[in-house]
């Protein structure tokens, strides 16, 4: 379908306007939205703080940081050759293309780059595209609420020193060398002891050599880099990596994150004051279509009986005042991949279930066994380290489904007691291996019985045969209801418009009807019906009829529930006469496969051999015209 190839003239201007139009792009885009709408969630019933986080966190940045695109000589050379003034103007004069303010970072420009894009997503499942053009040491939007940033001071003295654990299997290299970046640049010298680096009997043997090239010729030492001598599944591989660890405090990080400022100091502080406490950052959200870094919501570790981890939003009253906004919050799991743990507490607990397999369930063993076995779990929310979430992973092993429920299946018969029933009754058994050397460390720690935990950790968890009554008179000893999933958000929208094909009279419409995930669009005669209404969204999300969203993907757009995670579901134009339509996940634009009636809507290079590009006029109605203006 693509088959055409950028224009090589439009691309000295788009490279011109490029470092400008990003920058400018980033300043107003992300810490604002995105972050007020978490702020505004995080907070549920309180507005007046909620605008006051949002309002603090805007426009501050990273400033420590060295550029956002990787060193390029060529761009280096194209940017110095271009006097400032100049670039500004066609950075302002550059409306006929989709120059600025659209991310061109992503922008596929020819068939070779859809090849490169394809084969990036087919390994790791994320934009490697997009990554591998992006500097290893970017700034990320301060995510922090005002108080972590200006009231707190941490006395380096008195914090152990850390060693960082990060273990991977088949990582991206520019994406695995931007985590260690972020990590050497924004932690304290004096706290980070080492990067202890794992390689997990990863496939490619380049890999093995460019990593431990780059390990010992950056950072002075400070990474140690060992790889296994088989494939042991991320489980095992961390406890390959904490035995040779030597630092005070072992700090796990998956190999796909950036941290944020000051990540580490709030993390060690609490294990300073008391060493059975296990603390979390907040995880925020590197989308893995863009890479754009974005705020996450203040919310903790559950899980359901399925045993499966999942997000919970806070009990009502954990953020009643500012100050509520730095406070450890405790947490009954965690995800899995970050936290810091005291390094001989680690051991003492029995560190990971070593009879698990690659992927799965060890993130609830080792979050029952932290409170049950006389620990706590803490989210801390000046701490702040964001993670690639991708839809699937890469790799196999094990399938997928096997590793987990033998994980869990181990997780249920060492903790659950009786309660282990409720998972059990909804699965197929299958062979877990022997579990007795789990058994003796629960009885050697003397560690209280998942009734306890239930009652005194996680009392907000519904058993499934628990009534109404029941509920309701258990949760009204912890004084602790859910709050309104976070997640709930009201949509705001700015802008309501019909999509034309320009100097036609046909726009685009739902070949269904409004509310049919997965329905495809097509050209259709113009008429103000609700198929041909599209909202925007305050998050560039085009919504049809209010009720799903117009969803990019590889070679046509289809209607989806809408996710607002961005990336698929955000389309950029600049302005609303003859302008393209750009998708920021998938570096396309809209197009059409012909100007007839009936036509298939379908994504397309957004630049074509011909130097023509497809353009839409944005068509709103005379009252919501005028609203606008
Ligand atoms: O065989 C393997 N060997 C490895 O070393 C498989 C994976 N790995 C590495 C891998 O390269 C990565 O660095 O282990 C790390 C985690 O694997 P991912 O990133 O594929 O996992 P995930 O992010 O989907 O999964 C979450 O759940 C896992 C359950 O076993 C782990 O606990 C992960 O650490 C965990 N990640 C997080 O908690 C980050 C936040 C995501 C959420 C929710
Ligand atoms: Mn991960």
């Amino acid at each position: 379908m693509i088959s055409t190839r950028y224009a090589s003239f439009l691309f000295g201007i788009v490279i011109a306007s490029l470092t400008w139009a990003f920058s400018l792009y980033l300043y107003s885009r992300l810490s604002r939205h995105d972050v007020a709408a978490a702020a505004a969630t995080a907070t549920g019933s309180n507005p007046t703080i909620a605008s006051n986080y949002y309002n603090e966190l805007d426009g501050r940045y990273d400033s420590g940081s060295r550029g956002l695109y990787k060193n390029s000589p060529q761009l280096l050379q194209r940017m110095q050759a271009i006097p400032i003034k100049r670039r500004q103007q066609q950075h302002d004069n550059s409306s006929s293309t989709i120059g600025q303010g659209l991310d061109e970072i992503g922008l596929v420009r020819n068939n070779e780059e859809h090849r490169r894009r394809e084969e990036g997503y087919k390994n790791h499942a994320f934009n490697t595209f997009i990554s591998d053009s992006l500097s290893l040491s970017r700034p990320v939007p301060d995510t922090r609420h005002k108080l972590c940033r200006d009231g707190k001071r941490y006395d380096l003295d008195k914090l152990p020193n850390a060693s960082v654990i990060i273990c991977f299997y088949n990582e991206h290299y520019a994406t695995l060398l931007r985590s260690l970046h972020s990590i050497v640049e924004r932690s304290p010298a004096s706290l980070l002891h080492e990067i202890v680096l794992v390689n997990d009997y990863s496939d490619s043997s380049e890999l093995h050599e460019q990593v431990a090239k780059f390990a010992s010729e950056h950072f002075d030492g400070k990474i140690k880099y060992h790889k296994t001598e088989k494939r042991e599944g991320l489980i095992r591989a961390r406890m390959f990596g904490a035995r040779k660890a030597t630092g005070g405090v072992l700090v796990f990080l998956d190999s796909h994150i950036e941290v944020n400022r000051q990540w580490l100091e709030p993390l060690l502080e609490r294990i300073a004051g008391e060493k059975t406490i296990v603390t979390m950052p907040v995880i925020d959200i590197i989308n893995a279509d863009t890479f754009q870094y974005t705020s996450s919501p203040l919310v903790r570790g559950g899980f359901n009986w399925g045993l499966h981890f999942k997000w919970d939003s806070l009990p009502v009253n954990t953020i009643a005042k500012d100050e509520d906004f730095v406070k450890p919050i405790r947490s009954p799991t965690m995800a899995g991949g970050l936290f810091a743990m005291d390094r001989e507490y680690f051991f003492r607990l029995g560190e990971y279930d070593a009879g698990m397999d690659v992927w799965g369930g060890e993130n609830l063993e080792i979050s029952f066994r932290i409170w049950m076995c006389g620990g706590s779990l803490e989210l801390i929310p000046c701490s702040r380290v964001g993670h690639v979430f991708r839809r699937r992973r890469p790799y196999g092993g094990l399938t997928e489904a096997d590793t987990m429920l033998r994980n869990s299946l181990r997780v249920a018969y060492v903790w659950m007691d009786k309660y282990k029933d409720y998972f059990l009754k909804n699965v197929h058994k299958i062979d877990y291996g022997d579990i007795t050397e789990r058994q003796e460390l629960r009885h050697r720690l003397q560690c209280k019985d998942f009734a306890w935990y239930l009652e005194n950790v996680y009392p907000e968890l519904a058993l499934p045969d628990d009534d109404e009554k029941h509920l309701r008179s258990k949760w009204s000893k912890v004084d602790q209801k859910v709050m309104q999933p976070w997640h709930l958000r009201k949509r705001n929208y700015t802008d309501e418009y019909q999509v034309r094909l320009s100097n036609t009279t046909l726009c685009i419409q739902s070949e269904k009807d409004v509310k049919t995930r997965g329905a495809k669009l097509i050209l259709a005669p113009c008429m103000r019906i609700k198929t041909q209404m599209w909202y925007e969204s305050d998050r560039h999300e085009l919504v049809l009829g209010q009720m799903l969203c117009l969803e990019g993907s590889e070679k046509m757009p289809r209607l989806g529930k809408c996710h607002e995670m961005g990336g698929t579901q955000e389309w950029k134009h600049v302005g609303s006469r003859s302008v393209p339509i750009y998708n920021l996940a998938t570096g396309t634009c809209l197009g059409a496969l012909g100007r007839r009636r009936n036509t298939q809507i379908i994504m397309d290079l957004c630049y074509k051999d011909d130097k023509s590009t497809i353009t839409w006029d944005l068509v709103r109605s005379k009252l919501s015209y005028n609203k606008s203006r």
